[in-house]
């Protein structure tokens, strides 16, 4: 290899598209489609006893209506159920649209099809239902008390309960451990509902070809293959008559994962039988009602530790809020749960979680993914031990650490994926290091004092995290060089901004010895790669760098193969430089990889200047047409796959400096530091953006982002003029370090990186509000307000 492009921290190449308006997202496609438009219910809980489209059918260009007495065979069954568990009893999803019962306010109940989204909309506005309005069921711990069920045969309301528990190594239970350990602490944390809330909302767009009986389907997803495969199946489409693409796609965070959405289904089903386009585009207030929250957590912790601070047991009882339905099973309390203890050692451990179904909209994964809320109890807990034993913070820390001689390291849990969970690499105390020395943890108490001195309250915060990266079960990629001396890359998982069409050149032209110009990367085509998970659980490097990275290993030695053979040398002599094969020491003797791909298929006639210089190296005239060899397949082209043992695990450590004002309680985050490992950097550039954009969204989980719902399970702030994210003018400057401990699991070292930045931001800013103010901070988001009410107590 001797372009070396792997680790250079170079801009991304869809950048200048995406920011000078030359993206194609899904609304810029289908301008001639029908337009679909949904009513959905106005209650949290409600029977549906009358629907009357009567007054709808008037509304001129209107083409169709459809509840679900009109879906046919599979469509009218529940969306599938995606993770099953032993311990989900009761897991629950939805039809496409609601059969008798609503569970909350935004689940689509008709579909409307017309000429354009006005007339659809106005047909919606006409159509009238009557429902009977059932006893919501909002808030956690109120659901947990089941006075009123969400699903009337789901007893307490609990989908699912699971307890894991680790013992120590004398054989204590955790609960042993703590209530006999030298000091002991109980205290209940809160983190608030919020959601991903990508700048574009989800869309499809579909086209039945009548001739070939096909469906062509564009979809704002984070997974064309499962939305390939749902449609499929609901529809009884032969695989190879569908086909799902996902255009440019402006963001996903977790929420277009591969649960087939109602609308995925629906739009290319009234495609087909409309015979024509039919494209549905997600305003903002469906994407807060309809499509999927997370966080939503109250956590009730009990822990025993010694005089330094060691944790001899930790007890942690959650109740996860899950909305109304469970399309993913139990996997964002589990990954909490599993997730929990992070970078520390901890002597005995017992976590129940409860899953809790309420009668607000359903709960997914987004970015994090029930991490941030784990983090969020592990390191209230370090900081609570801190202040109990009057130790630095980042002592007690310190003192639980897994050391980088202990791995791998089992943590003793069942991972999400069903399998152990076993941390693979890592250098915490390290880590901490560089942390402290990048915030100045140090000298910070000087500088608290003169702050304080001019009548400024300032604190610090820190908070530390491992997160399990690149799941499994696999992901592939193709390579394919062509005459014109062009690398041509695909792989099936999707893109959302996350510069994969730049890291993924990086690596293949690292791999084949080509200039990055000549390589083009194409995500998320099930027409260009059929078989793929999709991008989510910070995956994508991983899994899919590691599948094209092997692919592009069999290309080359395809090629030094066939160049072998042409220079009449030893492959083993062989180097690719510039796109150029040349023996080492020798560039005379050299044949550049677009002959060799001519070279590659016994079919040549000599269209270009290629073909015609093929025909010098192979001795014989265009028309002679030697068979394939045994075993060997024409062109120069290669696919394989990546399926890892089991997860990396990633790690990193942030620090904040806050300033809280003594009038207002405005808070102000005035530095913001952060140290990464995620193995071996494909590009340092790309990490950081992702790990900035982490922390902006962390910032806003831990100051402004909640869903606020009455009792009647109305969302109240459903609009961008009450749901508050930070602009660029509340994120900080964000300083970043990076450390790198390969993995030893996959060939190119690399862990993930594309959550890291968000799961311990509520954490460390909980921790320098609380160093600025001296009052425990048990809630996440924080306001003024909130800030003003805690100091009352004080
Ligand atoms: N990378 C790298 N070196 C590493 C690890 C990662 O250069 N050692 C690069 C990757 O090549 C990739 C990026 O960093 O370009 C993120 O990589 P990875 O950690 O594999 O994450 P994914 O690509 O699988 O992205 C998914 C992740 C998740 S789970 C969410 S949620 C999320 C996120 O990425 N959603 C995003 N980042 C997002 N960024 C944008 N702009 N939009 C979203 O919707």
């Amino acid at each position: 290899m001797t372009t070396k492009l792997f680790g250079e921290p170079i801009r991304r190449r869809e950048d200048a598209r995406l920011i000078t308006g030359r993206g194609r997202y899904l609304d810029d496609l289908g301008a001639d489609a029908l337009a679909a438009a949904f009513v959905r219910s106005p209650h949290a809980h409600a029977r549906i006893l009358d629907i009357d489209v009567s007054a709808a059918l008037d509304v001129d260009g209107l083409v169709a209506i459809y509840t679900w007495e009109d879906l046919p065979g599979a469509l009218a069954e529940p969306l599938p159920l995606l993770i099953p568990h032993p311990a989900l009893t009761h897991g629950r999803t939805a039809c496409p649209l609601a059969r008798e019962i609503v569970r909350h306010v935004g689940e689509p109940v008709v579909m409307v099809v017309a000429r354009d989204r006005y007339l659809a909309e106005d047909a919606c506005s006409l159509i009238r239902v009557d429902y009977e309005i059932l006893k919501p069921v909002v808030g956690v711990e109120e659901a947990a008390r089941a006075v009123h069920l969400v699903h009337e045969d789901v007893p307490g309301n609990v989908g699912a309960h699971l307890v894991q528990e680790v013992p120590s190594a004398d054989g204590r239970s955790a609960r042993e451990a703590v209530e006999t350990a030298p000091h002991t602490l109980a205290f209940r944390l809160d983190v608030e509902r919020s959601a991903s809330m990508p700048l574009e909302g989800r869309g499809v767009y579909a086209r039945w070809d009548a001739d070939d009986r096909s469906l062509r389907v564009y979809s704002s997803t984070q997974s064309s293959t499962s939305v390939r495969m749902a449609i499929a199946a609901k529809l009884g489409l032969p695989l190879p008559k569908v086909e799902v693409i996902a255009p440019d796609v402006g963001g996903g965070f977790g929420v277009k994962i591969v649960h087939p959405w109602p609308e995925e289904v629906l739009i290319p089903w009234a495609a087909r039988l409309l015979g024509g386009e039919v494209k549905w585009t997600e305003d903002r207030r469906e994407h807060f009602v309809s499509s999927a929250h997370e966080r939503g957590q109250v956590q009730y912790v009990r822990v025993g530790f010694d005089d330094d601070g060691r944790v001899l047991g930790l007890d942690v009882n959650i109740l996860h809020d899950h909305g109304a339905y469970t399309p993913y099973g139990i996997i964002v309390p589990i990954i909490t749960s599993t997730q929990l203890l992070g970078p520390y050692k901890i002597g005995a451990y017992r976590v129940e979680f409860s899953s809790i179904y309420t009668n607000t909209v359903q709960v997914t994964p987004y970015r994090g993914a029930g991490r941030p809320q784990g983090v969020f109890c592990m390191e209230r807990t370090m900081d609570k031990i801190a202040a109990h034993l009057g130790l630095d913070r980042t002592e007690v820390r310190a003192a639980n650490f897994i050391q980088s001689d202990e791995f791998p390291y089992d943590q003793g849990l069942i991972f999400q994926d069903g399998r152990p969970l076993i941390y693979d690499s890592g250098n915490y105390p390290e880590a901490l290091r560089m942390l402290k020395e990048l915030i100045g943890w140090d000298s910070f108490p000087e500088m608290k004092a003169a702050a304080a001195a001019e009548g400024r309250t300032i604190g610090i915060g820190l908070g530390c995290y491992v997160e399990g990266t690149g799941v499994g079960p696999y992901e592939g990629g193709h390579v394919q060089i062509t005459s014109d001396g062009r690398v041509h890359v695909s792989t099936g998982l999707t893109s959302q901004g996350q510069g994969h069409e730049t890291v993924f050149a990086q690596i293949a032209a690292t791999e084949l010895g080509v200039p990055i110009e000549k390589v083009s990367v194409v995500t998320g085509d099930t027409r260009r790669f059929g078989y793929a998970v999709g991008t989510f659980a910070s995956r994508a490097a991983v899994m899919s760098g590691n599948a094209i990275a092997l692919a592009c290993r069999k290309v080359r030695e395809k090629a030094l193969r066939i160049a072998s053979d042409a220079l009449e040398a030893d492959p083993r002599d062989l180097e690719i430089t510039d796109g150029v094969v040349h023996v080492a020491g020798a560039p005379s003797a050299s044949i550049p990889l677009a002959t060799v791909a001519v070279l590659s298929n016994p079919l040549r006639y000599a269209f270009d200047e290629e073909a015609q210089r093929a025909t010098q190296f192979a001795g014989a005239s265009s028309m002679d047409r030697p068979p394939v060899e045994e075993g060997q397949e024409p062109g120069l082209e290669g696919k394989d796959y990546y399926s890892p043992i089991r997860s990396t695990f990633a790690c990193g450590m942030h620090a904040a400096i806050v300033r809280t004002d003594p009038l207002t309680a405005e808070i102000e985050i005035l530095r913001y530091a952060v140290v990464h490992d995620c193995g071996r950097l494909i590009n340092p550039m790309i990490v950081e953006g992702q790990i900035h954009g982490g922390v902006a969204q962390g910032v806003g989980g831990a100051l402004y982002e909640k869903m606020v719902y009455d009792e009647h399970g109305q969302l109240l702030n459903a609009s961008f003029m009450d749901f508050l994210m930070p602009y660029a003018t509340e994120v900080p400057r964000i300083e970043t370090a990076h450390l790198e401990t390969p993995s030893p699991l996959n060939p190119l070292g690399i862990k993930g990186a594309g959550e890291a930045g968000v799961i311990p931001v509520s954490a460390v800013i909980a921790s320098a509000i609380e160093d600025a103010e001296g009052i425990p901070i048990d809630r996440m988001p924080i306001s003024p307000s909130d800030l003003h009410a805690l100091r009352l107590t004080r």
